[in-house]
């Protein structure tokens, strides 16, 4: 009908425009935010459309159907308003975002069946899954952008132009702490070395939840590596912050025994989680958790750390705007976590802009798209 062709026309047609968090943050005039909002997120949503189509069998998936559904239904609920619809384009926003709050847990679960299917390699799975998270992201800021520079009581930016680095560590320390004690009774030292003072434009909470994970990684690994606070203290983990004018280095240091290399690619993957609660549902609700809006309410208490998505989300979210997160391991001594970020804020979003390699046909079967590749500036390889 109507509606299908007008979306193929989007996402055959018409190509996204890849932004920087520099531009995000500049965009502060609401008329014209909604004018190229009207017509972006529609391209975006329609691609989001062709990459669940793109997956071999998909419609034997219901999480499939239903991620597919909620795309067509965003992509529809836009098209149908005009420039001068002002309170019903930002009532339509927010409620796409509610809407899509769970999308995280649909398209994982969903991943991890299509995965079941024996014709497909975790390899591929995990590139749809970063192809799809990076490009969710995007929409997500821009969607989010709009939400709070209309916001009545205080507008402003979701890009934080002073990013405080030392502080959103301190935070996502504290908090990591907190969670370790709840589960182990302590919680070992954590020692932030702060050289310089850093600020660069970023996304505090993506910031946050990146440290989050890291954190909580390290601090059960020492834990259960020492067992007690008086010899843990002895092995405090350290986070470093610093960098050039170019790039914002974070990097997490832990003794907590470093993880077998063999196990170095599972840590990246999406398919895995080693923490299973009794509830498989709750399991893959906690290990995919995202950064959390003020508004969201969140019960269960989430488990310390166990292979869930957090890694792999935590280098989807520094890649999509051209950082690298990396872990190295030394077997039976530590880990160290490296996150690099963009200072200049100019990194673009790495999205896919061309329409014929779409992931599950083409370039991610024979392997020339690789979601976890990126080359020294952080612009995934092979995507434009
Ligand atoms: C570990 C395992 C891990 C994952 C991510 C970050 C730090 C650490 N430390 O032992």
């Amino acid at each position: 009908e109507l509606l299908e062709s007008e979306m193929v026309h989007f996402a055959r047609a018409l190509r996204p425009h890849p932004m920087t968090l520099q531009q995000i943050l500049h965009l502060t005039d609401p008329t014209a935010l909604r004018t190229f909002l009207l017509e972006e997120l529609p391209i975006r949503y329609a691609r989001r459309v062709q990459l669940v189509e793109s997956l071999p069998n998909w419609k034997s998936y219901p999480s499939m159907r239903m991620i597919r559904s909620l795309y067509a239904d965003a992509f529809r609920r836009l098209r149908a308003l005009t420039q001068d619809d002002k309170d019903s384009f930002r009532s339509t926003l927010q409620d796409i975002k509610r809407r899509n709050a769970n999308m995280l847990f649909h398209v994982v679960k969903g991943a991890r069946a299509v995965r079941t299917n024996k014709s497909f390699t975790d390899e591929q799975v995990n590139r749809f899954l970063d192809e799809f998270l990076t490009a969710r992201i995007g929409t997500d800021i821009l969607s989010s952008q709009y939400l709070s520079i209309t916001r009545p009581d205080s507008p402003t930016s979701i890009i934080n132009p002073e990013c405080d680095p030392v502080a959103v560590v301190r935070a996502a320390a504290n908090d990591a702490a907190t969670l370790c004690r709840h589960h182990y009774g302590w919680s070992p030292p954590i020692d932030i070395v702060d050289v310089g003072q850093v600020r660069f434009p970023f996304i505090s909470q993506y910031l946050n939840y990146i440290m989050f994970e890291l954190l909580k990684n390290s601090l059960r690994a020492v834990v259960e590596r020492y067992g007690s606070r008086q010899v843990a203290e002895a092995y405090p983990i350290r986070v470093v912050i610093c960098g050039d004018d170019d790039t914002v280095v974070l990097r997490v240091s832990d003794c907590g025994g470093g993880i077998p290399l063999d196990d170095m690619d599972q840590v990246w993957s999406y398919m895995f989680t080693t923490a299973r609660p009794a509830c498989e549902e709750v399991a893959a609700a906690n290990a995919c958790s995202e950064p959390e809006d003020e508004d969201s309410d969140d019960d269960g208490v989430a488990p310390l750390a166990g292979f869930g998505c957090g890694l792999p989300l935590s280098r989807n979210y520094a890649c999509y705007v051209g950082g690298w997160l990396e872990l190295n391991s030394i077997p039976e001594f530590g880990t160290d976590a490296y996150l690099y970020l963009n200072r200049s804020g100019n990194g673009q979003e790495a999205l896919r802009t061309d329409v014929d390699a779409l992931p599950m046909r083409g370039s991610l079967l024979n392997g020339s798209y690789n979601g976890s590749s990126c080359d020294s500036s952080g612009i995934l390889l092979a995507t434009e």
